[in-house]
């Protein structure tokens, strides 16, 4: 893919967003060539992922016209609040965490409520399994054994060699999945591993273990074996913006075999009496550190 001057293009036709760098996007046309194009305000909310229609305008330049119908988006609050498109149409969210910096269980939580919401098949990847000796402490253990049990997809990766990079590929299959979560964590080089041609940018950690925010906008690649993969800018946080409490129960598939056994039918399973949810915890049948923090999210939730 180069990018093209244009001159042999059609005067419009449709495309897919690459990347977006302000009011400035990167399309791939149906035709495969690379297009530089810009929006108008009113398509604020086209990001990457997005099928658009352009159009050459009379300047010569290209523009973006219409953002053509979204399977769905994920988005994410910004600095202000205000919910900003991340990238759209994703089959599969590929949450990674590493052991160093450590796991944030509360943010994996809320991709994982995300992915549903979305809705995309959910894999977690646990990248740097080589630091998992020196770093790894027994509440991280237990965490991570909890999701296991509950049922999620879980692959252990080491991005810087090589190690589990095919099992990623395998889980993509030829869909669109992105890769998102907390700065450091390894998301470019899970991206470069898979891209072996692509110049992709990785940064290192601090001192403190922490990313340096490298990556920053997303940007879409074309797999060699097939499939699309979003690398995408770490996270500080990761916020559900009006989430309701069926969205909130649905994210926890462990409660799913206890749902309509509590005494009360609109049980939050929070302060309830009677409250099957909070029996199989005690129980020791839905796991203890996942429910505490639903109950965190809980108090978030806006009924
Ligand atoms: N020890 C170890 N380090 C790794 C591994 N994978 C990535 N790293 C290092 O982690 C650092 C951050 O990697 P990036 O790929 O830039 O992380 P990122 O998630 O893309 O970060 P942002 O773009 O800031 O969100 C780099 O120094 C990598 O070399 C791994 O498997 N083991
Ligand atoms: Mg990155
Ligand atoms: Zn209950």
């Amino acid at each position: 893919m180069t990018e093209n001057t244009h001159t042999l293009l059609p005067p419009s036709g449709t495309g897919q967003v690459i990347t977006r760098f302000g009011a400035d996007l990167l399309v791939e046309t149906a035709g495969g060539e690379l297009l530089r194009c810009t929006t108008r305000r009113k398509l604020d909310q086209v990001a990457c992922g997005d099928a658009v229609r352009w159009e050459r305008q009379a300047q010569g330049n290209a523009a973006v016209t219409e953002i053509l119908p979204r399977r769905n988006v994920l988005e994410r609050p910004d600095f202000r609040g205000k919910l900003r498109p991340v990238a759209a149409n994703i089959d599969l969210l590929i949450v990674v965490t590493s052991w160093q910096p450590a796991p944030l269980w509360e943010m994996l939580d809320r991709y994982l409520i995300a992915a549903r919401r979305l809705p995309a098949e959910v894999l977690v990847v646990m990248n740097k399994a080589d630091l998992r000796a020196a770093q790894t402490t027994p509440e991280m253990e237990a965490c991570l054994a909890e999701y296991e049990a509950v049922g999620y997809p879980i692959l252990h990766v080491c991005a810087d060699q090589q190690a589990g990079i095919d099992a990623v590929s395998a889980a993509i299959q030829g869909r669109t999945a992105i890769v998102v979560g907390q700065s450091g964590v390894g998301k470019s080089s899970i991206a470069a591993q898979l891209l072996p041609d692509e110049a992709i940018r990785v940064g290192e950690i601090g001192q403190t273990g922490e990313g340096r925010h490298t990556t920053t906008s997303a940007t879409l690649y074309r797999l060699p074996s097939g499939g699309t993969l979003i690398d995408s800018p770490g996270v500080r946080d990761f916020g559900l913006v009006g989430l309701d409490f069926s969205t909130l129960q649905g994210g926890f598939p462990e409660f799913g075999a206890y749902l309509g056994e509590c005494r009360f039918n609109n049980c939050t399973h929070n302060h309830e009496p009677g409250c099957a949810i909070k029996a199989a915890v005690s129980a020791g049948k839905i796991p203890p550190r996942r429910f505490a923090r639903y109950l965190n999210l809980l108090a978030d939730c806006n009924g």
